[in-house]
């Protein structure tokens, strides 16, 4: 499914009023900071037939089979009428009384023992709605009713408590999506966002204990402070945070990306075209300088002007991996003089701890910042196991300079250290000479990092401030979906 359509859909329903911010009660008694109204739909035609095209999308993508369609009455009626009748299939509908003449049934159209029926849902908080449609058309008849599809999922449990009933919920916006997508469009501010996602995390409905007693899906409150995660924000403003790490972090929330280009470029006119056109997007830019075939003092001039002007973080990706004298040299002196323009550097652990103190000997009075090298993307890196143990206790006994890792997942629980993974484009896979990758949501959501680091997954794009734009969207999603996560 588009993204682009779905994001017009988001602010087409803000613009309608069907999403309201404010203080609402919710059918089950529930007080809510967001409203979401579908039945304003009926007056905007065409919303109504984007919306059922949008569902019958998903019908076609899920390859759903069923063998008759229900609408939840009533928002969702119109909808499934509409897709009924334009696709030609058999639609039932649910009363909400039994009327007290004639047949007292509770559903209307035919249907036969054994058949399959879809249903279609507005929005979803709990999912109890859904299931009480499912056992009217079938009188509880297990199997009867295997999916439905919502236009909106409040993303309180509904999902896990239908899957517990053995329906599968498909919906098509999440309430982080939602959030996410009116917060880009400047339709509402951080804090409001933030308030609805603690209002979602708080009042999570699903309890795998189940239910109490009424139909209702029993609350389930997660614990925030042991389950919740800090936001990068947060994290910024912690007490022992390092100072190019709170920089950073604050970067991130405020240009709501975790996203860093790696310009492997040869050109320096190119990389600094590269760091003007892409700076809005992104919260680092990583170079190579020593690919550079035409390097001077004043094309890192000019690098540190668009860092300032974009507000960007440089970290030059030169894996330090010598003794501790050497590197200081290196990271020093020579033809490029990193300390005196890098933000961030890197270094392997190999050398031991000499190479940190070396490296900091330079880079601490400056307020420098380095990463260490835990984990490697390329195939068959023989950084793994006990090694990347040992890389994270190096870094513990070096929080005044070591800022974080170079990592293919979450390695450490100090708030403070920042992880940083490269290997990473909208499509896994892995190039010939080794390289690995992995998609943005995978790398923040599911491996828990925090920076994905992006080199031709955009260098090598048609358009590179489309494909920069989209990876920001997808890793900001990917972190603020992980912020949501609760503990099991
Ligand atoms: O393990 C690693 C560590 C790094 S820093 N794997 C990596 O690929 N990198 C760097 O990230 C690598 O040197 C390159 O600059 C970038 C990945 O580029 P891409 O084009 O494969 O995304």
């Amino acid at each position: 499914m588009e993204n682009d359509s779905i994001d017009g859909l988001i602010l087409k329903l803000h613009d309608v009023n069907a999403v309201k911010f404010g203080e609402y009660k919710l059918k089950t008694g529930m007080m809510t900071p967001i409203y979401i109204d579908l039945r304003v739909l009926v007056s905007h035609p065409a919303l109504m037939n984007q919306v059922s095209a949008l569902i019958y999308q998903r019908v076609q993508e899920e390859e759903l089979q069923f063998d008759n369609v229900c609408g939840v009455p009533y928002t969702a009626l119109p909808l499934a009428t509409i897709i009924c009748s334009r696709h030609e299939l058999p639609m039932l509908i649910r009363r909400k009384e039994a009327k007290d003449y004639g047949t007292k049934r509770l559903v209307e159209g035919s249907f036969r023992e054994g058949d399959i029926c879809l249903i279609i849902e507005d929005t979803v908080t709990s999912g109890t709605s859904i299931l009480e449609t499912a056992e009217v058309l079938y009188s509880g008849a297990e199997g009867a009713v295997t999916d439905a599809i919502v236009l909106m999922d409040r993303e309180q449990g509904g999902v896990e408590y239908l899957a517990s009933k053995g329906i599968k919920l498909h919906p098509i916006i999440s309430m982080f999506k939602l959030l996410n997508v009116l917060l880009a469009a400047n339709r509402i501010d951080a804090q409001t966002a933030q308030s609805v996602r603690k209002f979602i995390l708080d009042n999570n409905t699903f309890s795998t204990k189940g239910e109490n007693g009424n139909g209702v899906p029993a609350i389930k409150k997660p614990c925030l402070d042991q389950t919740m995660e800090l936001s990068y924000g947060d994290r910024a403003k912690l007490p022992d945070v390092h100072p190019v790490a709170s920089k950073l972090l604050s970067i991130m929330e405020e240009k709501q990306s975790n996203l860093c280009v790696s310009a492997d470029v040869t050109i320096s006119e190119e990389l600094l075209q590269l760091a003007d056109s892409l700076g809005p997007k992104i919260c680092m830019l990583k170079t190579h300088v020593d690919i550079l075939e035409d390097y001077t003092a004043a094309f890192v001039q000019k690098l540190q002007a668009l860092a300032e002007k974009h507000n960007f973080i440089i970290f030059e990706d030169r894996k330090f991996a010598d003794i501790g004298n050497t590197v200081k040299h290196q990271y020093e002196g020579g033809l490029y003089q990193i300390s005196s323009w890098s933000h961030i550097v890197n270094a392997h652990a190999v050398p031991g701890p000499g190479v940190v103190k070396g490296l900091s000997a330079v880079g601490k009075p400056l307020g420098r910042g380095c990463l260490l090298i835990a984990q490697m993307s390329s195939q068959g890196s023989l950084a793994t196991g006990e090694y990347t143990k040992a890389v994270l206790k190096m870094a513990e006994e070096h929080t005044d300079f070591v800022i974080g890792f170079i990592c293919g997942s979450k390695i450490s629980k100090r708030p403070e250290f920042i992880h940083m993974t490269p290997g990473v484009q909208i499509q896994a896979g892995g190039d010939v000479l080794g390289q690995q990758y992995t998609t943005p949501e995978d790398v923040l959501y599911n491996k828990g990092s925090d920076v994905i680091i992006v080199g031709r997954g955009i260098l090598e794009a048609p358009d590179r401030l489309k494909a920069a734009e989209s990876y920001r969207m997808s890793g900001w999603e990917a972190y603020t979906k992980r912020l949501s996560k609760v503990a099991q």
